[in-house]
C-alpha cells in the first residue's frame, strides 16, 4: 500500500463521476474551496493523498490519480447514506449544530452506522499515511475518525476541522452520545472551529460533559494503562476562499460582458438584489422573502426599478426538513411574483440549479446588493465571494450576524435576520447607499478577504497542527 505524508479526510472526494458516451467514467474534479486549499498545500509536501466518498452508493472504486492528487475512495452502501449521510450527519448534527433551527432526530440505529461509516473512513486514512505523517479530517460527518486513526495509528500527527458552527453547552448536551463525539474529536492534536466562539463553545463542552483539565486552549487527555495522558488544542481558522482564482475571473472580459447581459436578460433594473444559497432552512431565505415580500406590498420598492434574484441549489432532498422547505420557499416566490411582478418579468427570479464559476462571479459583477441572511452559518462563503468579485470597489453586502463572515467583515451592514422589520431597513439602507459609502466599506472588506485566502487559511492550520498536541509516539 503506497503511504503519503499528508492525507486529508472528508466525506466527499473532490471529484464528481462523469459517464462518458461510450460508458466508461470519467472522474471530473469539483474544485471546491477546500480542494483548491489542498491542492496548494499538497504540492509543497511530497506526497498528498485524499480519503471519501466517491458519490455513489456500492462497491467503492479502485484507489486513482485526479489532477494530480492520489485519491482513495470509501465505500457507503444504501444503508449507509440513509443512516450515517442523511440521517445522523443531516438529520441529527446538522440540526443540533446550527442551534435548532429545525428540531433534531435522532434513531439509534443511526447512530451505530455513523460509527461504522467513520470507522471505516479512519481504517482507509490509517492505512494510506506515511510513518510519522499527518492526517487532517473535515467537518461535522466524521468527528469520531480522529480517535480510530490515533488507536490504530500513534504515531500520527491528526487535526480536525469543523466547517459549521460547534454549538453552546445547553444545545450540544442533547445529542445522545455526546461523551463519545467529543472523545472522537479529542483524538486530534488539533481541533479548528471557524468562530472564536465555536472554539470556546467546544471547550466548556469538554469540560462540563468530560470534566477534563483545560489551561486556556489546552485540554489534557487523561492516559489509560500505558498510554501516556495527551494534549489537544482547540484553535480559531476562519476559512476562506481562492482569491486570485475569483480575480482571474473578475479580469475576464467575457464575463463582464456576461454580467452586462444578465442585467438586460433582466429587463435592464435599476437595482439588482442577489441571494446564492444551497436549498438549506440554516439560510435564512425564508426570513429574506417575508422582508421582500412586505416591501413590496409597503410599495416601497417598485418592482419595475428592482428586482431579486434567488440562486438556491438543490441540497439534501431526501431529507423530510429540507423537502418541505423548497415547496415553502417555492410557494411563497410564486405568490410574490402572483401578486408583484410586472407582465414578462419576474419580481423574484428563481434558479433552482447549480451554476459554473463563471456565471456565479458575473452574477456577483451585476448584483448591486446581496443579502446573506443566514440564521446560523458557519462561515458562508458567498459573503467573501460577493466582495472580491467587485474590483470596481462598489456594491453592498447585507450580511447576518450570524454567520461566521460576521466576525471579519465588520464594515458589511450587519442585520439580526430574525427581526424582519430590521431586514427591510438595511434592505432599503443598502438599495440607497450613496457610491462614496459603498465604496468606503467595500474597501474595508476586500482588504480583509484579499488578506486572508484559503491558502493562508490551510497552511495557518497545518503550521498550528505542526506545533499542537503532545509530542508524536516513535513509529
Ligand atoms: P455551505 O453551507 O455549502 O458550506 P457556503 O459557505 O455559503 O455554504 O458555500 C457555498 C458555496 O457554494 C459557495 O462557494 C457558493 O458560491 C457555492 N454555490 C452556492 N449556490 C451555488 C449554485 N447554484 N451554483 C454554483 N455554486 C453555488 C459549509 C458551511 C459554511 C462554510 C463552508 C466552508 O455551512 O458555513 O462557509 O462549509 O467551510
Amino acid at each position: 500500500m503506497p503511504t503519503h505524508d499528508l492525507v486529508v479526510v472528508a466525506n466527499r472526494l473532490p471529484v464528481d463521476a462523469k459517464t462518458l458516451p461510450d460508458g466508461a467514467t470519467e472522474w471530473v474534479t469539483s474544485p471546491g474551496g477546500l480542494v483548491t486549499a489542498m491542492e496548494s498545500v499538497m504540492r509543497g509536501v511530497d506526497s498528498g493523498a485524499w480519503v471519501g466518498w466517491a458519490g455513489s452508493p456500492g462497491e467503492a472504486p479502485e484507489p486513482f490519480e485526479a489532477d494530480g492528487m492520489h485519491l482513495y475512495p470509501v465505500a457507503l452502501d444504501g444503508t449507509d447514506i440513509e443512516k450515517y449521510y442523511e440521517g445522523f450527519s443531516n438529520a441529527t448534527l446538522w440540526p443540533l449544530y446550527h442551534d435548532v433551527i429545525v428540531d433534531p432526530v435522532y434513531h439509534r440505529t443511526w447512530w451505530d452506522t455513523y460509527v461504522s461509516a467513520n470507522r471505516r473512513f479512519a481504517h482507509e486514512a490509517a492505512a494510506v499515511t506515511a510513518p510519522g505523517g499527518t492526517i487532517w479530517v473535515h467537518d461535522y460527518q466524521l468527528q469520531l475518525v480522529p480517535e480510530m486513526i490515533r488507536s490504530e495509528r500513534p504515531d500520527v500527527r491528526i487535526g480536525f476541522f469543523n466547517h459549521i458552527p460547534f454549538p453552546p453547552v445547553e444545545l450540544f448536551s442533547q445529542l445522545p452520545k455526546r461523551n463519545q463525539v467529543l472523545r472522537g474529536l479529542l483524538g486530534a492534536d488539533l481541533v479548528g472551529f471557524q468562530r472564536e466562539s465555536d472554539s470556546l463553545n467546544f471547550l466548556n463542552a469538554v469540560r462540563q460533559l468530560l470534566g477534563s483539565h483545560i489551561d486556556q486552549r489546552t485540554v489534557t487527555v487523561p492516559g489509560i494503562g500505558a498510554v501516556e495522558p495527551r494534549e489537544v488544542t482547540a484553535q480559531t481558522f476562519p476559512i476562506s476562499i481562492d482569491t486570485e482564482a475569483v480575480a482571474e475571473l473578475t479580469d475576464d472580459q467575457d464575463i463582464h460582458e456576461r454580467a452586462a447581459q444578465l442585467r438586460r436578460e433582466l429587463g435592464s433594473p435599476k437595482k439588482i438584489v442577489l441571494g446564492v444559497d444551497r436549498l438549506d432552512y440554516t439560510k435564512g431565505i425564508r426570513h429574506r422573502l417575508k422582508a421582500w415580500g412586505e416591501l413590496l406590498n409597503d410599495g416601497v420598492i417598485d418592482p419595475r426599478e428592482t428586482v431579486l434574484v434567488q440562486v438556491a441549489t438543490p441540497s439534501r432532498e431526501r431529507v423530510d426538513a429540507y423537502r418541505q422547505l423548497r415547496d415553502e420557499v417555492e410557494l411563497t416566490v410564486g405568490r410574490i411574483n402572483g401578486d408583484h411582478a410586472p407582465i414578462g418579468r419576474p419580481a423574484i427570479s428563481y434558479l433552482h440549479r447549480s451554476f459554473d464559476r463563471k456565471d456565479m462571479t458575473a452574477l456577483y459583477m451585476a448584483a448591486d446588493v446581496v443579502l446573506v441572511t443566514a440564521l446560523r452559518d458557519g462561515m458562508n462563503l458567498v459573503a467573501k465571494e460577493y466582495v472580491v468579485s467587485r474590483p470596481d470597489v462598489q456594491g453592498v453586502l447585507v450580511l447576518s450576524e450570524f454567520a461566521g463572515a460576521a466576525d471579519e467583515l465588520r464594515a458589511a451592514l450587519l442585520v439580526n435576520p430574525h427581526d424582519i422589520d430590521e431586514l427591510k431597513s438595511a434592505t432599503l439602507r443598502a438599495l440607497t447607499m450613496p457610491a462614496e459609502e459603498q465604496h468606503e466599506a467595500m474597501t474595508s472588506l476586500r482588504r480583509q478577504v484579499l488578506d486572508h485566502d484559503v491558502q493562508s487559511w490551510a497552511r495557518a492550520f497545518l503550521e498550528e497542527l505542526q506545533n499542537a498536541g503532545s509530542p508524536a509516539a516513535p513509529v
